[in-house]
């Protein structure tokens, strides 16, 4: 039989070929490849083989630890997923606007109060209409830590749901979410950034899609005058949302200057337009610039329109609190670079990156210069420029989806070019496999860029992985760029569909081993152990309160505190469920036969779920998290007694 992975080798040739120089210079030094795994080609082996250059080692053998956290954002997957860097291992998934057939989260009376906390009262009233117990998707892509003075604090990761409209913010404590906001009159809520100084603060987040505002059916027509995209400022400590501005045109991705100051977001909608004709008319679009201290002034002495109770001040040409620079063509990526002073808007359609000094915006809010005063380089790299990213040494990398390569450029050679000096900017072009989105440097978005590893998030995959059906995975590749040149030195397959990455360095990140048994998270819980006379960490209990049955169990391996208990057909049950272990990695879990029940329990968590018996008969729990000699022992059943 024909193995259709035959035609690998010639991939492997025409690879061998786009790698270019690089590789060429790997080539000297054969025997530095020895002992590297299969998985990587033998010219991409040699070109991350420690030695001759220096090159850094990604491998990370059996029992060591990564020297980075990847936070890998989920896409319409609608998680988060941690992985090791530089292996790339996978190692937890962190779940926030999906539902999680393993932890329950959308399913479990915790994970809905975080789910449906901070919801419009019209989404509320939609869910209801649907049956829904929470919206069952998101579209996750931009996650971000939490600053402090320019650098990540360890405290939080917040993330976008395009689909949906919301912030969530991840508790990076015990790497769960613990808030999500619904942000009122926008649409496809995508660019999302945290303000870097002096600490966030706010967290940014771009309303995409032009909307009538209200969008209630009052208006439905004449999208150039009455749609609009709002720019949302939703507090990072208590995810209520500060302030709204509405702008003219659309907001794509953005990001927040190193002072405090200012924030940005890129338009690739500046003619308003609903159709991809009407959108991509202009030759020119445009970066909002955020004045932060005009738009709180303006929220205290009033200057605003309240709309679905957000305060939503007016940031449209010729406003006070923003200001519109032109910028080839519809520009995407926004990202500030580490030293503290340029902003670079990726062209998309232009093959061209735009500078901004930042040192020029309170002239331009002054009015004393012209918006395109403010642009200081615009090098031409290459066809699609989507991302870019930085190493803290004056080299931006920036991601070309057409040409599907990363393309190393200087920042101070592109000014002087820009400036007429006949200099070349662009040092080197790498092949990636294909069409990259995104990318990702190691602390690339603050002070402490160290320009060790960068990621590609490619969004196709193609031939690079064993064929496993038409649905193809994206594919993360992993490049070393410490030396002069980047190095290729692996490809890791991403399920749908990783947007951005967070890397940062593990001295930022110090999770618990097991939970506090007074954590916030099940504080709902505990009230109403405490309203029922009871202590969640020894109660094995039923509690019956007209038809409303509460059942509190603990685990301890391998036995939940109730071998079984009694409901009625038509109870609404609670089950609450401790797990009172204090031994790390003791995780039990709470499935229910027929019910669609399964909860995660982690040592020192409580979970509840709360569901209507209506099947009578006897059904089985157990615990699904494999956790002792005597696990598949560790189970009960629920009597369920038919209505008389
Ligand atoms: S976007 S591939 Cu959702 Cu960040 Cu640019
Ligand atoms: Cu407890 Cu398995």
């Amino acid at each position: 039989m024909k193995d259709q992975n035959e035609k690998q080798p010639i991939l492997e040739m025409k690879r061998r070929r786009f790698l270019g120089a690089a590789a060429a210079t790997g080539a000297a030094g054969f025997a530095g490849g020895m002992g590297l795994p299969k998985m990587l080609g033998g010219k991409e082996a040699l070109a991350q083989s420690k030695g001759e250059e220096g090159g850094l080692n990604h491998l990370v053998g059996p029992g060591e630890l990564d020297e980075y956290y990847a936070f890998n954002s989920g896409g319409q997957s609608g998680e988060i997923r941690i992985m090791g860097l530089p292996s790339m291992r996978e190692i937890m998934r962190i779940p926030v606007f999906n539902m999680c057939s393993a932890t329950g989260w959308g399913r479990t009376n915790e994970s809905l109060e975080v789910l449906n906390g901070n919801i419009t009262p019209q989404t509320a009233q939609f869910l209801k209409d649907q049956n829904l117990r929470c919206m069952p998707n998101g579209d996750a892509h931009h996650p971000h830590m939490s600053f402090t003075d320019r650098t990540y604090d360890g405290r939080y990761i917040y993330i976008n749901d395009k689909a949906n409209n919301r912030v969530a913010r991840v508790r990076c404590d015990v790497m769960k979410t613990d808030k999500i906001v619904e942000i009122p009159n926008v649409a496809a809520v995508h660019g999302l950034r945290p303000q870097r100084y002096p600490k966030t603060g706010y967290v940014f987040a771009n309303g995409e899609h032009i909307v009538p505002l209200p969008n209630d059916g009052t208006v439905m027509d004449n999208h150039k005058e009455n749609f609009f995209a709002v720019y949302t400022a939703v507090d990072g400590e208590t995810m209520e949302i500060a302030w709204q501005v509405k702008v003219d045109g659309n907001l794509d991705n953005g990001d927040a200057d190193y002072q405090g100051k200012y924030s940005f977001a890129t338009c690739y909608n500046g003619e308003q337009g609903l159709s991809l004709a009407e959108s991509s008319a202009y030759e020119q679009d445009w970066v909002v610039v955020f004045n932060i201290k005009r738009i709180e002034e303006a929220i205290e002495k009033g200057d605003y329109e309240e709309i679905n109770g957000v305060k939503v001040v007016n940031g449209r040409k010729g406003s006070p609190y923003t200001r519109y620079i032109p910028v080839p063509n519809s520009p995407h990526g926004c990202n500030a670079a580490p030293d503290g002073i340029h902003v670079m808007l990726n062209g998309k359609i232009s093959p061209t990156v735009t500078v901004l000094d930042v040192r020029t915006l309170d002239d331009l809010f002054d009015d004393k210069i012209e918006p395109r005063d403010c642009v200081v380089a615009e090098p031409q790299l290459g066809l699609g420029p989507l991302h870019t990213a930085f190493d803290g040494r004056g080299n931006a990398y920036t991601t070309l989806f057409i040409d599907s390569q990363m393309v190393k450029w200087n920042i101070d050679l592109a000014k002087r070019q820009y400036a007429g000096e006949d200099v070349e900017p662009v040092i080197q072009k790498l092949d990636v496999h294909y069409q990259p989105g995104h990318n990702h440097s190691t602390m690339g978005e603050t002070k402490d860029a160290d320009g060790k590893w960068l990621v590609s998030l490619n969004k196709f995959s193609k031939d690079r992985f064993l064929n496993a059906g038409p649905l193809k995975p994206e594919n993360d590749q992993l490049i070393d760029i410490s030396g002069d040149e980047m190095k290729l030195v692996a490809d890791v397959p991403s399920f749908a569909e990783p947007h951005d990455m967070l890397l940062v360095h593990r001295r930022f990140v110090n999770p618990k081993n097991i939970w506090d048994r007074d954590d916030p998270q099940w504080a709902t819980a505990r009230k109403q152990a405490e309203a029922d006379g009871l202590d969640l960490d020894t109660a094995n209990e039923v509690i019956r309160d007209g038809n409303k049955v509460r059942v509190y169990m603990t685990s301890t391996a391998p036995q939940f505190g109730l071998n079984n208990f009694t409901v009625n057909q038509g109870d609404e049950v609670t089950v609450i469920v401790s797990n009172v272990e204090v031994i790390e990695d003791l995780t039990h879990g709470f499935t229910l036969e027929n019910h669609g029940i399964a909860m995660e329990v982690s040592p020192g968590q409580t979970a509840s779920v709360t569901f209507v018996a209506s099947r009578p008969g006897v059904h089985w729990y157990y615990c699904q998290w494999f956790c002792h000699a005597l696990h598949m022992e560790m189970s009960g059943q629920m009597y369920v007694n038919p209505k008389a």
